[in-house]
């Protein structure tokens, strides 16, 4: 081999390498264009989407979750044992046989589901947009699919209760997101690797049968805004990334503007949401479930769209009945994070487990009236705002749209003194509260000022300060720094 060709293979197999180990963490450093490889199935694109449906998904920022399927019904409990894990994946935890666990439908009959009414609890929170469980890995469907037997159209409620969600939460304003997990327990054709011939057949089955409730969901509701891809972690979607490639292509065909999550893609190597060069695949990172970046070491992230998606007990997505099993965040605490995320350039999707009979549990009822309720009077510091490029102090989090930048306070200290520090030749002008009042400020040294709290010293929720800034020359020349 010559020795370029042995530098360029060499950077290749370290590149993957490197790629497999931090294959969860899912966010390499681009390779230098001299060394990226080519790929069929990579990255369709540098940088962030740019037209104006991507613009809306961007500025929504706060959406909300809905994991509904027949695992509700258990509610994490099985021949009367109580499974601490994830509700949904219950078949899973206490090994129920596909064909004992879709008995469940003949019992789904949430009588109390009323699609108006989750709409209005939507649009009062302040969600924007709202992602559905159209399909989880049980494989069962909340829409009427003529592909299998396993949906609503077949248990006692019969109607189609994705095709009613859709329409109330357009009609409120809200867009809607599909979710849909490749990964089947119910389809005999699901593979989890390709070992043998016979798997590698099974398996394109599958993918057929894959493409045709996804252009079905495309085609029936085509007011979607997003596909959601989730279990695609497996070796048998690794192997197929020319596949994942395809349903990104057929998806943006069929509905104009749509979003597609990065969890879906797999490069010509299997690596997912990054390809092999480093490329953010998809329209946005979606890896961040449960946590969010390093407020001060992440910042990478602000280079692409990324969305985060959190559980409000530490790891139930579907109805679990007992959430005494694990720790239950406060509404301030997701309040927290939806701001966190949007000051890291992100989007923040909270999580709703529906009960079996169609309602909600009273304590996502309250969460979502508090967040609301905050929303309300604040979210001018979270709708289509940004990361803001200043310095994180320990007083909360900083977002921006153009010339304002808000401090979003949710630790005021004992001096009620919040400091900014700024970069060089961004200037403050003035602070106010969001209804107006002034609020002072001083410049205190060379890039920084203080910002006077006094006024928020009752505030028993997080507040909102708004710096109106100018970038230019800020005149520092009454400050210098120390000559040591
Ligand atoms: O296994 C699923 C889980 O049940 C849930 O749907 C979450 C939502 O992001 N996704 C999977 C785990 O990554």
């Amino acid at each position: 081999m010559k020795p370029t060709l042995f530098i360029r293979f060499y950077c290749f197999v370290c590149a993957i390498g490197l790629a497999s180990i931090f294959q969860s963490q899912a966010q390499p450093r681009p390779l230098p264009a001299e060394q990226e490889i080519p790929l069929q199935y990579g990255a369709d694109r540098l940088g962030k989407r740019q037209d104006a449906a991507m613009q809306q998904f961007r500025n929504h920022r706060l959406g909300a979750f809905i994991h509904w399927g027949l695992y509700a019904i258990p509610g994490g409990e099985w021949k009367g044992k109580m499974y601490p894990g994830a509700a949904e994946w219950l078949k899973s935890w206490a090994n129920v046989p596909s064909d004992e666990w879709m008995q469940l439908m003949q019992q789904w009959n949430p009588t109390r589901f009323d699609a108006k009414a989750w709409a209005r609890m939507a649009r009062q929170m302040g969600v924007k947009y709202v992602k559905i469980t159209t399909k989880h890995h049980e494989g069962f469907c909340l829409w009427p699919s003529q592909y299998t037997s396993y949906t609503v159209a077949n248990t006692p409620y019969q109607k189609d209760l994705l095709g009613e969600m859709v329409k109330a939460y357009n009609a409120e304003g809200i867009d809607v997101h599909f979710y849909f997990s490749v990964m089947d327990w119910s389809h005999p054709d699901w593979r989890y690797d390709l070992k043998t011939r016979e798997d590698s057949v099974a398996f394109r089955r599958f993918l057929d049968f894959t493409d045709n409730q996804l252009r079905e969901l495309a085609t029936r509701y085509s007011t979607v805004k997003d596909f959601w891809f989730d279990g695609t972690w497996d070796s048998s979607i690794k192997k197929n990334g020319g596949w994942t490639a395809h349903v990104e292509r057929m998806l943006k065909e069929l509905v104009p503007g749509v979003t597609i999550n990065s969890r879906l893609r797999a490069d010509d190597y299997g690596k997912r949401h990054f390809d092999s060069n480093g490329h953010l695949m998809g329209d946005y990172e979606s890896g961040y479930e449960r946590k969010l970046p390093d407020p001060v070491k992440d910042l990478k992230v602000t280079r692409w769209d990324w969305e985060a998606c959190m559980t409000v007990p530490e790891n139930q997505w579907g109805y679990h009945k007992d959430w005494s099993l694990s720790y239950v965040k406060t509404p301030m605490e997701v309040l927290e994070r939806i701001v966190h995320a949007v000051s890291m350039g992100g989007n923040m999707v909270v999580n709703f487990g529906p009960q079996p009979d169609g309602d909600f549990r009273p304590e996502e009822k309250e969460l979502a009236a508090s967040i609301g309720r905050w929303m309300k009077q604040n979210g001018e510091c979270i709708y289509g705002c940004d990361y803001a490029g200043m310095e994180k102090q320990d007083w909360g989090y900083y977002t921006r749209k153009g010339n304002n930048i808000y401090m979003v306070v949710f630790n005021l200290p004992f001096s009620r003194r919040l400091k900014v520090k700024v970069p060089r030749k961004l200037r403050i002008d003035a602070a106010r509260t969001l209804d107006g009042k002034k609020v002072e400020v001083t410049e205190a040294a060379r890039d920084e000022y203080i910002v006077l709290a006094d006024r928020f010293a009752s505030e028993k929720e997080p507040f909102v300060i708004c710096l109106s800034v100018e970038d230019g020359s800020a005149d520092s020349s009454r400050y210098r720094d120390a000559l040591t």
